[in-house]
């Protein structure tokens, strides 16, 4: 008799629900090297949220052929005049890409290449990203409510997150008249 099985996760109001999904989160007192203004930094409560992610990840790490599904979660807020943003990384097999799809809110995916090319795409609800392998991607929360997005990308990418933390983008995403801007550090 052939098995009907109910899914290992589900998606319910845009969070995720089942037993094998890992949490993090990653507040001010983690991101000291990511934010430009270290002096608005120091007056932030360490313990402030910038962001969540929540994973689901069927296969073991660096599984070639796999894939990862997750949920980020960016609150609003800036640090100076930077818009509350991830690490940002690139994938540890360079070679590798990844999808987004933006659930809620609104902000911006940042883009760099191995040459240090900067761009960035809007994002906000229904909008789909494709990060081509050997690409940096991060994001921002340009918007005043949470910004979410799904993430799918293989199981074997691993992630870089040294070359950023040293040297990060070579432009950062900065709130000007209310707006965002992409200027040259
Ligand atoms: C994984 C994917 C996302 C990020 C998440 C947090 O390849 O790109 O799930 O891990 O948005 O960003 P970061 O840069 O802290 O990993
Ligand atoms: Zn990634």
């Amino acid at each position: 008799m052939s098995k009907i099985l109910e899914p290992e996760i589900k998606c319910i109001n845009k969070k995720l629900e089942g037993n094998k999904i890992e949490r993090i989160d990653r507040r001010i007192k983690n991101l000291k090297d990511i934010f430009f203004d270290k002096g608005a930094l120091e007056k932030l409560n360490p313990e402030t949220i910038v962001y969540e992610v929540e994973s689901y990840l069927p296969v073991a790490h660096n599984t070639e052929g796999g894939l990862f599904y997750g949920i980020t979660y960016i609150h609003p807020g800036v640090v100076g005049n930077e818009y509350f943003m991830t690490k940002g990384h690139f994938h540890k097999i360079r070679n590798r890409g990844e999808f987004y799809c933006t659930l809620q809110g609104e902000g911006m995916l940042i883009l760099m290449d191995e040459s240090r090319n900067t761009w960035a795409e809007k994002m906000y609800p229904g909008s789909i990203h494709y990060i081509k392998g050997n690409t940096a991607h991060r994001t921002a929360n340009t918007g005043n409510s949470i910004l979410s997005f799904n993430a799918f990308w293989p199981s074997d990418a691993g992630h870089d997150y040294a070359i950023i933390s040293e040297n990060g983008f070579s432009k950062i995403l900065i709130k000007k008249d209310g707006k965002p801007e992409l200027v040259s550090r």
